[in-house]
């Protein structure tokens, strides 16, 4: 099954609304399979962030993602990367649709709530090192074969 990297950002964890966000995967019929309070280093953050590491708000991004810490989630399921995508919505939270978490809970995009990966290449790049692999659990849901045909 289809693996991605959904992150509370230091906002969201200090909004109290890291519950929303989990509910929205959990609601959706997402699984839970790795899930924990990161306080990200410098080194962890330029290693997620590479591809953005010579843009202008790179160290905008790392001073904003090592303010507080991060809730570091692994959720699976079918399509999980691209509908994670939707779920949280647009990079700038005034372009996301309402129903969206970053739609629903911000206003800014340096204050956008939550991270997703944006391919399964991505997520497995990503899963890898923020969680250790015993950190990512297997297990059977019941409710999978009210979920999947
Ligand atoms: O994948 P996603 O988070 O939706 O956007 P990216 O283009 O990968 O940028 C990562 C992160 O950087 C974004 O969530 C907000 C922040 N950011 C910013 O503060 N200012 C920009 N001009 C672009 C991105
Ligand atoms: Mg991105």
């Amino acid at each position: 099954m289809e693996r991605t990297f959904i992150a509370v950002k230091p906002d969201g964890v200090q909004r109290s609304i890291t519950h929303k966000i989990i509910a929205k995967f959990e609601e959706k019929g997402y699984k839970l399979t790795g899930i924990k309070l990161v306080n990200a280093s410098l080194e962890l953050l330029t290693e997620h962030y590479i591809e953005h590491k010579d843009k202008p708000f790179f160290p905008k991004i790392v001073s904003f993602m090592t303010s507080g810490p991060i809730l570091a989630m692994c959720w699976e399921g079918k399509d999980v990367v691209k509908q994670g995508r939707k779920i949280l919505g647009a990079t700038n939270p005034l372009n996301a649709d309402l129903g969206t978490i970053r739609g629903d809970y911000g206003i800014d995009m340096g204050r956008n709530v939550c991270h997703g990966s944006d391919s399964v290449e991505s997520a497995e790049r990503e899963l890898k090192i923020w969680f250790s692999p015993e950190e990512i659990v297997s297990y059977k849901k019941d409710e999978e074969a009210w979920l999947y045909e």
